[in-house]
């Protein structure tokens, strides 16, 4: 079965109630948050369909809707790859409904994104897991933070943070909030400290106290700023040196950035390892497209997804979800 159809049956409302109310939880979060980017890519197709619907599907067609994925953000080569297989399933299978080529393009974005769902749960490792997070300015490293500790404070894992934004006036003081918002511990260094002396205390308290997870919060840097990437550098030699084992490193990305997520990515990606990337700010761009655009052009996983201001708002991954709420009224529309 493709993934349009399994979609639909996963998620419609015709669905048996009981697997309803567990999987709308979860949906609805997704279906919320990516509420604009449904109505710059769903709505904008389903015209396109709309004007194509006695007319013989042409490259006109295919022009429009290369454009819309495009504006979506889902990156030049992602849509250039899922429109050349369109065209050829199109011709091969002698298409001319734009609701069947509709159902083909949704599975093509299915399969075209090669999941990688090894990383896509809470597990932790035994002993001590430390998460060091990056990102450039404001791109959403603290909340989410908050958001990640929060869920495993939930599971009821030993959570500690580590202050190591020594950089900005008030970063400390706004990770301490959240720190007592949700009832975990924290370690915190003076304004200016070198901020690997802080990851250094981090990983040293939690490995004697057995701690489960330390999150280790880093300033926001530029891509080009090369002293600050190299202080980043200098974090991780420092956190490796104390921790060889389970450590991780979360890159974030606003999705509001668009393209310019993408640079940054390849950036950091250069100077240490990314286990896996965070997309936040879903809920505030029509662009939601942009996690095809990483995964093709960087092949690194995206692991959660924020959706919106609030500790409940980051969710782990979820293709179908997002694909889902991506197109909602594609699929919906099918009758
Ligand atoms: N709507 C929305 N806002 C978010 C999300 N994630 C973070 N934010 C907001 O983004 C703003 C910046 O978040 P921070 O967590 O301070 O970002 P940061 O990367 O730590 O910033 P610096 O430490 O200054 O580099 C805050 O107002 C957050 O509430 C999200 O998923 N959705
Ligand atoms: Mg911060």
């Amino acid at each position: 079965m493709g993934l349009f159809k399994f979609l639909k049956e996963k998620f419609s409302k015709k669905k048996e109630e009981k697997e309803e109310k567990l999987v709308e939880k979860e949906v609805s979060s997704y279906d919320k948050g990516l509420e604009k980017s449904r109505e710059n890519f769903s709505k904008r197709i389903s015209i396109l369909n709309k004007k194509f619907k006695s007319r013989k599907i042409d490259d006109e067609f295919f022009n429009d809707l290369e454009e819309i994925l495009i504006e979506a953000d889902c990156g030049v080569s992602f849509t250039l790859n899922i429109i050349e297989q369109l065209v050829e399933i199109t011709k091969k299978e002698k298409l001319t409904d734009t609701k069947e080529i509709t159902e083909k393009l949704i599975d093509l974005m299915f399969e075209n994104y090669k999941l990688d769902d090894s990383i896509l749960n809470l597990d932790l490792k035994d002993g001590l897991n430390v998460l060091l997070v990056v990102g450039v300015n404001g791109v959403g490293k603290t909340t989410t933070i908050a958001k990640i500790a929060n869920l495993y404070k939930k599971q009821n894992k030993k959570v500690l943070l580590a202050a190591a934004d020594t950089f900005r006036a008030g970063a400390t003081e706004q990770l301490e909030i959240w720190a007592s918002r949700i009832g975990v511990d924290i370690v915190t260094g003076s304004l200016n400290e070198d901020p690997s002396s802080v990851a250094f205390k981090g990983v040293s308290k939690a490995k004697k106290e057995n701690y489960d997870l330390v999150i280790v919060d880093t300033a926001g840097r530029l891509q080009n700023k090369s002293n600050l990437m190299d202080e980043l550098a200098k974090i991780k030699r420092v956190i490796l040196k104390n921790e060889p084992d389970n450590v991780e490193n979360m890159l974030i990305i606003d999705a509001t950035t668009g393209q310019n997520g993408v640079l940054q990515a390849k950036a950091f990606k250069e100077l240490i390892d990314i286990n896996y990337i965070t997309i936040t700010k879903m809920d505030g761009t029509s662009k939601g497209g942009i996690i095809l655009a990483i995964k093709e052009e960087l092949d690194i996983p995206v692991k959660f997804i924020g959706l919106g201001e609030t500790l409940e708002d980051l969710k782990l991954f979820d293709l179908h979800a997002y694909l889902y709420g991506l197109c909602k009224e594609l699929i919906e529309d099918d009758e």
